[in-house]
């Protein structure tokens, strides 16, 4: 059912690799889009309704924390950062497979949840401890 889309993907994943090969260490696995440099995390939407980990951890800087997201996964889904069921700052939405983003937020230390909004996606809660 991916046929298009794994066709449509060939030619700008072949010109990134490029790219990519020269930026290693960052996320290991997953696409090949640029994280930027001063991403304090990088949340992964991946393939079965899946955050690429169950948790993630930051550092605040100033009580600012750069989450970059983005989409490995051949369907949507919307990555929202939430305290208790209480979503903080913006969303960063993640329409199709290579849709990436980058948010500052403002964080105080303490425990939040990593989620995608999307019916069904419930699976998608991750924790994300701020230090
Ligand atoms: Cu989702």
């Amino acid at each position: 059912m991916n046929r298009t889309l794994h066709r449509t993907l060939t030619a700008p994943l072949l010109a990134l690799g490029l790219v990519a090969l020269g930026a290693c260490g960052g996320g290991g696995d997953g696409s090949t889009n640029t994280v930027p440099p001063d991403a304090d995390v990088v949340v992964r939407a991946v393939d079965g309704i899946a955050w690429n980990a169950d948790s993630y951890t930051a550092t605040a800087v100033d009580g600012k924390v750069k989450i970059y997201a983005v989409n490995d996964s051949g369907i949507a889904h919307d990555m929202y950062i939430e305290q208790g069921d209480t979503p903080v700052g913006d969303f960063i939405d993640l329409p199709k497979r290579g849709s990436d983003g980058a948010l500052v937020y403002e964080l105080a230390p303490g425990e939040y949840r990593i989620v995608c909004k999307i019916a069904g996606h419930a699976n998608m809660d991750s924790a994300l401890t701020v230090a």
